[in-house]
C-alpha cells in the first residue's frame, strides 16, 4: 500500500535497522523501543489485520518472532521476551500492517509491566 509505512521499510524508500529478511519477511529495530533491542517482524505483502491475514502468513510471522527471540538472548542475554501482537487503536495498535513485537526482557525491568502506558 502506496501510503503505508511499514510498505515504505520493505521497498527501502526510508530507512530502517534490519535484522532480518528472506522473501517474505522482514525484521527491524523499532524506532521507539520499550527496551533496547525491541524488534518488530513484519510480512513484506501487506495484511491487516490478523483476523484477515493468511494462516501461512501468520505461522511464517510467528517463526521468524522465535529466530529473533533466540536471537536477543545470545545477543542481549536477555532473561525472557515478550511477543505482542496489536490490533485495532483499542488495542493500542498505531500501524496497520501487521506486525509481531518481539520484546527482550530482564529481570531488573520488573514484572508487573504495563504495554501499553500512555
Ligand atoms: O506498534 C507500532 C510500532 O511501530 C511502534 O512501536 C513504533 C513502531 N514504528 C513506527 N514507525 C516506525 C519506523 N519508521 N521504524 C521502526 N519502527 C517504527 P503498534 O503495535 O501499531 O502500536
Amino acid at each position: 500500500m502506496s501510503d503505508c509505512i511499514f510498505c515504505k521499510i520493505v521497498e527501502k524508500e526510508i530507512p530502517s535497522t534490519i535484522v532480518f529478511e528472506d522473501a517474505d519477511v522482514l525484521a527491524f529495530m523499532d524506532i521507539g523501543p520499550i527496551v533496547k533491542g525491541h524488534a518488530l517482524v513484519i510480512p513484506k505483502q501487506h495484511h491487516d489485520p490478523v483476523t484477515e491475514t493468511p494462516d501461512e502468513v501468520l505461522a511464517k510471522l510467528f517463526l521468524t518472532a522465535k529466530k529473533i527471540a533466540k536471537a536477543q538472548m545470545n545477543a542481549f542475554g536477555a532473561q525472557g521476551v515478550n511477543i505482542m501482537q496489536n490490533n485495532g487503536r483499542a488495542a493500542g495498535q498505531e500501524v496497520e500492517h501487521i506486525h509481531v513485537h518481539v520484546i527482550p526482557r530482564f529481570e531488573e525491568d520488573g514484572h508487573h509491566w504495563n504495554w501499553n502506558p500512555k
